[in-house]
């Protein structure tokens, strides 16, 4: 047995939280000799309901679970940890505009991310999940100078996990299969997912499949899929939305497979013409505890002018969290 690690979450009261504590609790994403100690942050009218799942968390009796900590305070419980999984965010409320939305979320990241620099420990490593990612995560990134940029990270996995899905379901492959999926772009409907590069069981994906079925299924059913989810079950991705932020963070701490990569929003160093300093989803790959964009694919024409259109929507985003002062 290793030392165990603090892992912080945040909203942890919330629906994706009750299914990603328990899969990080039993082992998922730190591996199963890796003890645990999770430090749990909600608001302060959550914080009974999170009293009900740390009562859960206990009962499942789980060999790799050493602590549970809650706080409503973020340095609190962020103080020491070398993982913080950003889940708790404001949801778009009745009449709330987009910039109501980036406000209010501002503040909150904001207000973590400072925590974050003074809290965590050395070695911290950030994703966020909580909506809208991308720009939540920029926000933080900027209220924490001190912390190296490339240890901000927003979930684009779940996009990537569908794509994932929908190829195989087409194809008759297993997931397991299928190599170089990519998702460019932002976490929001103009997200691009990216088949041109993968492979399906050492076959080019595009000999495969159709380029309209790219078009007029592929693409269009993973950028939607999330409202699908909400028109069948009557709630957002929850389960799924916690399996592909375990993936994010087991694959950025333990490394991608050989020959192999997988989608992440990082800090833009300007590969792919996408502006430096913005939080895009890019094809990476990790090693060692560290992330790197896979370099110098040529992009479909196609997608390169999907990925202008979502990267000019970052850029839009990025304008008005700057007006607002949030980075
Ligand atoms: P819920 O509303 O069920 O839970 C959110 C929890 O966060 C609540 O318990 C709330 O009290 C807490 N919270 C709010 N502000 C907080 C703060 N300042 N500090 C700590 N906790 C705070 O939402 P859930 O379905 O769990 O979704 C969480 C977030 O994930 C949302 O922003 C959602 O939009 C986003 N998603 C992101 C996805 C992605 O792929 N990047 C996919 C799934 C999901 O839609």
């Amino acid at each position: 047995m290793t030392s165990p690690v603090d892992v912080a979450v945040t909203g942890g009261a919330g629906q994706i939280g009750y299914a990603l504590l328990f899969r990080i609790a039993a082992g998922d994403l730190l591996g199963p000799d890796v003890p645990v100690r999770l430090r749990i942050l909600e608001v302060p009218q959550a914080m009974q309901a999170l009293e009900g799942v740390v009562m859960e968390l206990q009962d499942a009796a789980l060999p790799l679970l050493e602590d549970v900590e809650t706080s409503d305070d973020a340095a609190t419980a962020f103080s020491g940890a070398s993982l913080a999984l950003l889940v708790g965010a404001r949801p778009r409320g009745p009449g709330m505009e987009r910039g109501d939305l980036l406000a209010a979320n501002g503040a909150i990241f904001t207000e973590q991310g400072r925590a974050l620099q003074d809290a965590a420990g050395d070695d911290i490593r950030i994703v966020v999940t909580g909506n809208p990612a991308n720009t939540n995560a920029l926000i933080a990134a900027s209220a924490a100078p001190d912390i190296p940029r490339e240890r901000f990270t927003a979930l684009t996995r779940l996009d990537h996990n569908r794509a994932l899905a929908q190829l195989a379901a087409r194809t008759g492959a297993r997931v397991a299969d299928i190599r170089r999926m990519t998702v460019w772009g932002n976490h929001s409907a103009t997200q691009v997912p990216d088949l041109t590069h993968a492979t399906v069981a050492g076959t080019p994906a595009t000999e495969l499949v159709e380029r309209s079925w790219v078009r007029e299924s592929f693409v269009p059913t993973v950028a939607q899929r999330g409202a699908a989810i909400i028109a069948a079950r009557g709630s957002s991705s929850a389960a799924s939305a916690a399996s592909a932020t375990i993936d994010h963070a087991r694959d950025w701490l333990r490394g991608t497979p050989e020959g192999d990569w997988t989608s992440m929003s990082v800090v833009s160093t300007g590969a792919y013409g996408v502006p430096e300093g913005l939080v895009s989803s890019f094809p990476v790959t990790c090693a060692d505890g560290a992330w790197s964009i896979v370099e110098g694919l040529e992009l479909d024409a196609d997608v390169a002018a999907q990925v202008r259109a979502s990267v000019d929507e970052l850029e839009a985003e990025r304008a008005q969290v700057r007006e607002l002062g949030l980075v």
